[in-house]
C-alpha cells in the first residue's frame, strides 16, 4: 500500500467539518476493497467511530457496486444514498478511493455537494502525494439573490483594493482541454502526459509579481472539473470570480463549440466587468488542429473577449496568460483612481505608484490591447509593451 500522509488528510477532514456544519456528523476514506483509510467523527471518540464505521460498512457493498458500475462506465462515481438514521454522499477520489461523507438525514446535499467534491479532490492529491496539497476548504457562498446584491453594492463601493486583496480567477472548459494541466505549468512549472480529470474543483494560489513596476496580483485560481457531472457545482464555484479563461481544445472541435456554453454559465453568475479571456490550448499539436486561429479570434471578437493560444506541454504562453490578466487588473485598479487625482503621482492599493507621463503610456497600451483580441502573434505585441513598461519604470524613457 502507498504512504498516505493522514495527518494532512485528518486536517483535510477538519476543515472539511467545520465548513460544512454540525449536519456532518463523519467523514472517512474508503479503498475500492472497502476497508476504512481514515477516519474523523465530530464527536471523536472511538465508540463513535465504531458506529459510523458499523453504519457505512452495512451500505459499503452497495456503494462500491454503484461506483464500480459507474467506473466501468467512464464515469464518475458520486452520489447519494439515505438509510433512516443518516444520509451518506459518497465520490470518488481518485479511482482507488472514495470520500464518504455521513450527515443527518434533513440535510440539504446541494448545499454539501461543492465542498465535498473540494474535499475528495483534496484526497485524491494527498494520496496521491506528489505535490503539496492545502488541506484548507475556503468557504463557497452560495449565490442567492440578497448574497448577489450585497456583493454588487460591496463592489461598487470598492474604489480601489488593498495590497493583500485576492483576485479569484477561475478556469472553466470542457473535461481533458488542459486546464489543470495549464495552472499546475503557471503555479508548479511541470506537465503530466497522463490525464487525472478533476473532482469538483481544484484551487490554487500564485502571486504574479511585477518586480519593475513594484507591485504584483494575488491570485486564487479555481480550476473547475469540466466534465458534465460536475455541473450542477459550477455556478457554486464561479461566484466572486473577477477574472474567467475559458478554455478550449485545438484539437477538439466539441469544445471549441461549447465555448459559448461556457460563456453563459459564466456570465450568469458573475459582475458585468469580469476580465475574460478565450484561451486556444495544445497549440503545440499543430498537425492535430481542428479550430483555425481566425475561428478562435472572430468567437472571442463576438463574445467581447481577448483571445489566446497556448501549450501547457510545451509552456508557450501560459506565463503570458496570467500575466496578461494580472496587468487588466492593474488597470481596472488605474482606471478607478486616475480621474481624481490624473496630474499627481497616484498609488493604488496594490502599491502601484505611476507618474502621469507613464500613466498615459500605459492608458495607451492597454486602449489599442482593447481595439482587438490578442492572437498568438499579437502576443509578442505585449510583449513587446511589457518591455516598455518596464524600461519606464527603470526610467530609460
Ligand atoms: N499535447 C498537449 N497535451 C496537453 C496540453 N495540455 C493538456 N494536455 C493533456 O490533455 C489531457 C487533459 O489535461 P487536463 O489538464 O487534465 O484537462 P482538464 O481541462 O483539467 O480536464 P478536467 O479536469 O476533466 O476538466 C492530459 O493528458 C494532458 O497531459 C497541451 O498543451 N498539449
Ligand atoms: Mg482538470
Amino acid at each position: 500500500m502507498t504512504y498516505i500522509d493522514k495527518e494532512r488528510l485528518m486536517a483535510l477532514f477538519k476543515w472539511y467539518m467545520q465548513e460544512v456544519g454540525d449536519s456532518l456528523v463523519s467523514v472517512l476514506v474508503v479503498g475500492r476493497d472497502g476497508l476504512v483509510v481514515d477516519i474523523l467523527t465530530r464527536d471523536s471518540n472511538e465508540l463513535e467511530e465504531k458506529k459510523f464505521v458499523g453504519a457505512f460498512s452495512s451500505l459499503v457493498e452497495v456503494i462500491l457496486k454503484k461506483l464500480t458500475q459507474d467506473f466501468d462506465l467512464g464515469t464518475f462515481g458520486a452520489g447519494t444514498f439515505d438509510t433512516d438514521k443518516y444520509r451518506f454522499i459518497f465520490c470518488e477520489s481518485g479511482s482507488e478511493y472514495v470520500l464518504v461523507s455521513i450527515l443527518h438525514p434533513a440535510t440539504f446535499v446541494d448545499d454539501v455537494f461543492p465542498y465535498a467534491f473540494l474535499a475528495a479532490d483534496k484526497v485524491a492529491r494527498i494520496i496521491d502525494g506528489e505535490l503539496p496539497v492545502s488541506p484548507v476548504i475556503p468557504t463557497i457562498k452560495r449565490d442567492t439573490e440578497i448574497e448577489r446584491l450585497r456583493r454588487k453594492l460591496d463592489y461598487y463601493q470598492k474604489k480601489s483594493h488593498s495590497p493583500d486583496y485576492v483576485y479569484k480567477l477561475s478556469l472553466i472548459g470542457d473535461g481533458g482541454v488542459g486546464k489543470t494541466s495549464m495552472v499546475q505549468r503557471y503555479v508548479h512549472g511541470i506537465f503530466k502526459a497522463d490525464y487525472k480529470a478533476t473532482i469538483g474543483t481544484f484551487i490554487s494560489k500564485k502571486e504574479c509579481k511585477f518586480k519593475e513596476l513594484n507591485t504584483s496580483v494575488k491570485f486564487m485560481i479555481w480550476d473547475l472539473a469540466g466534465q458534465n457531472q460536475f455541473q450542477r457545482l459550477w455556478p457554486d464555484y464561479l461566484t466572486d470570480s473577477r477574472a474567467g479563461i475559458i478554455t478550449f481544445d485545438l484539437t477538439n472541435k466539441e469544445s471549441f463549440e461549447n465555448v459559448r456554453k461556457w460563456y453563459d454559465i459564466i456570465d450568469k453568475v458573475t459582475e458585468p466587468n469580469i476580465i475574460l479571456i478565450l484561451v486556444g490550448n495544445k497549440v503545440d499539436l499543430e498537425d492535430e488542429r481542428q479550430v483555425s486561429t481566425e475561428e478562435g479570434l472572430s468567437l472571442a471578437k463576438e463574445l467581447g473577449v481577448y483571445y489566446m493560444e497556448t501549450s501547457a506541454k510545451t509552456n508557450e504562453n501560459v506565463g503570458e496568460l496570467f500575466e496578461w490578466i494580472a496587468l487588466q487588473i492593474i488597470n481596472i485598479n488605474i482606471e478607478e483612481v486616475k480621474d481624481s487625482i490624473f496630474d499627481k503621482t497616484i498609488e493604488d492599493g496594490s502599491q502601484f505608484i505611476i507618474s502621469s507621463p507613464q500613466l498615459k503610456l500605459f492608458n495607451n497600451y492597454f486602449t489599442k490591447q482593447l481595439d482587438f483580441c490578442i492572437g498568438k502573434s499579437d502576443t509578442k505585441e505585449m510583449i513587446k509593451y511589457l518591455d516598455i513598461l518596464k524600461a519606464i519604470q527603470k526610467n530609460k524613457l
